[in-house]
């Protein structure tokens, strides 16, 4: 049996008659006591994730607004910061695991905080379930009350919290934020399942701004991230995120599908993941303890919650679609005689390795407040291939899938969403978390932006059956969510279509 069981912040209506609700309240507030360059301190946790809101000094969070009051003094040493902030994974296959260490460490942190005020010394994390039924979708109340039940301030209470109509009314949208990612059954690749590039991210190395999501990191988390922020909110940038206490139940919920994902599929065994960033010789992942230790970690040890001794009261698979019968389903709907009924390989590929370019657009656009339309022209020699694919498809010969692709996508600011639509149909919507990080010159990714790839193959398909698929151009149109500031610029380098053949 496991030490410790995380459950369900909706528990007693999410209110402060949820005990793990109000012993959090009371522990963030002894965090937020302690100084910024003390390593217990709710601001070091905080700066672990990131803190580089702009210029070049330690830290920038002198331009946020409102609650909490965000220390930017005393700054710990700078070998103490170089080893310890700025570290959280994104856009990469160790999103999962170093999210899942930091989650324990804070965790840790609250529970002997939780003691020390004469509290259960069982306390747990709990997790957001923003996808459950009835309310759920909405922000627990415990964090909008000004007041705890003693009257006195309540530390889960954050002015900087929009919402996605940014209105301070917190919840999130279902559609577009979905669970649809548990069904996929490749960490990191594709198959008729998944879609590029897998559920758990592209292989890279240390990954503090990356390029491209994988899927359980664009939908549900970065959506979560910038609907509950909304426009300049603190969870819309992954560089104050950790400064708003909601911050640590969402990722607790996102750790939470990972392991109920664990259930029926599995991890890389890819030594570079197991072992994590150190094996390419960068940054190792490292979190401060309550008893003034450091723990080195690595993916590796993140994946048996068994062993990490905790467990979540809820880990039932979701009802994602089984690949089987959405194979089955598609080829019926193409016109298939047989359909399949064996199981599909594994197919482990990296990004783009099976995949061959069909068209793009003529380059750089910028996206304006009423959107933008462009034209992909479709390469006559490579894309026949995708209607041929269709047209052959059966268990033995199975169709293409299709993505589009927003390469190299760039701006100032991660608090907005775009909705993406091919020939007027809708193909999903992308979040801008992570996007100024991304886009600038000095990050990792050298300022490349970020790229996303969105899976248009049912568009394709309906083409086809109607008799459209003959054609040298597809039409892209891209329409943000919120209004784009005068000052604020958002580029999108290419839009490409890309065809990926299928393998029994
Ligand atoms: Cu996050």
């Amino acid at each position: 049996m496991a030490k410790f069981t995380r459950k369900n912040a909706w528990d007693q209506n999410g209110t402060f008659d949820n005990p793990d609700l109000l012993w959090y309240a009371k522990a963030v507030g002894v965090m937020q006591s302690r100084a910024l360059n003390d390593e217990n301190s709710w601001w070091f946790f905080a700066a672990m994730h990131g803190e580089q809101m702009g210029g070049s000094e330690f830290p920038n969070w002198n331009v946020l607004p409102g609650l909490p009051n965000v220390p930017t003094t005393p700054l710990p040493d700078t070998a103490t910061i170089n080893k310890y902030w700025n570290q959280c994974q994104h856009q990469s296959w160790y999103f999962a695991p170093w999210h899942r260490g930091y989650l324990i460490a804070l965790e840790e942190q609250i529970r002997e905080a939780v003691i020390s005020l004469g509290g259960p010394a069982d306390w747990a994390l709990p997790y957001w379930n923003y996808l459950g039924p009835d309310d759920q979708y909405k922000i627990p109340p415990a964090f909008t009350e000004k007041n705890l039940p003693d009257g006195t301030l309540n530390p889960l209470y954050v002015t900087a919290r929009y919402g996605p109509k940014n209105n301070g009314n917190i919840y999130i949208e279902i559609p577009p934020i979905s669970e649809a990612c548990q069904g996929n059954t490749i960490y990191t690749g594709s198959n008729s399942s998944t879609s590029l590039p897998g559920y758990g991210g592209p292989e890279t190395k240390f990954s503090h701004d990356g390029r491209v999501s994988g899927n359980l990191e664009s939908n549900p988390h970065n959506l979560v991230h910038v609907q509950v922020g909304g426009q300049d909110g603190l969870m819309s940038d992954p560089d104050s995120a950790g400064l708003d206490p909601i911050f640590y139940l969402h990722h607790c919920n996102i750790d939470r599908m990972w392991a109920s994902w664990n259930v029926k599929n599995h991890n890389p065994i890819n030594p570079m993941w197991l072992g994590g960033p150190a094996l390419y010789g960068e940054r190792e992942f490292i979190m401060p303890l309550p008893n003034n230790k450091a723990w080195v970690y690595t993916p590796g040890e993140m994946t048996s919650l068994a062993r990490l001794d905790y467990t979540y009261d809820d880990l039932a698979p979701t009802t994602a679609p089984l690949l089987e019968k959405t194979l089955s389903q598609r080829l019926t709907k193409l016109g298939a005689k047989s359909v399949v009924t064996e199981t599909l390989q594994e197919q482990n590929m990296n990004l783009g390795s099976n995949s061959e370019l069909v068209g793009a657009n003529a380059g750089q656009v910028q996206i304006d407040g009423s959107g933008i339309k462009t034209t992909v022209k479709l390469e006559s020699s490579s894309w026949k291939n995708v209607p041929n694919s269709l047209m052959k498809a059966s268990a033995s010969s199975l169709p293409d899938q299709v993505y589009l692709q927003l390469e190299n996508v760039k701006g100032t600011k991660d608090a907005n969403i775009l909705k993406v639509s091919v020939n007027h149909q809708l193909a999903g919507h992308v979040s801008l978390f992570g996007l100024r990080n991304a886009s600038h010159n000095d990050g990792h990714n050298a300022g490349n932006g970020l790229t996303f790839i969105l899976n248009i193959t049912e568009i394709i398909d309906n083409l086809y059956i109607n008799n459209k698929l003959d054609i040298d151009s597809l039409d892209v149109t891209i329409l943000p969510d919120n209004a784009i500031a005068a000052d604020e610029k958002i580029t999108v380098g290419r839009v490409s279509i890309y065809r990926e053949e299928q393998k029994l």
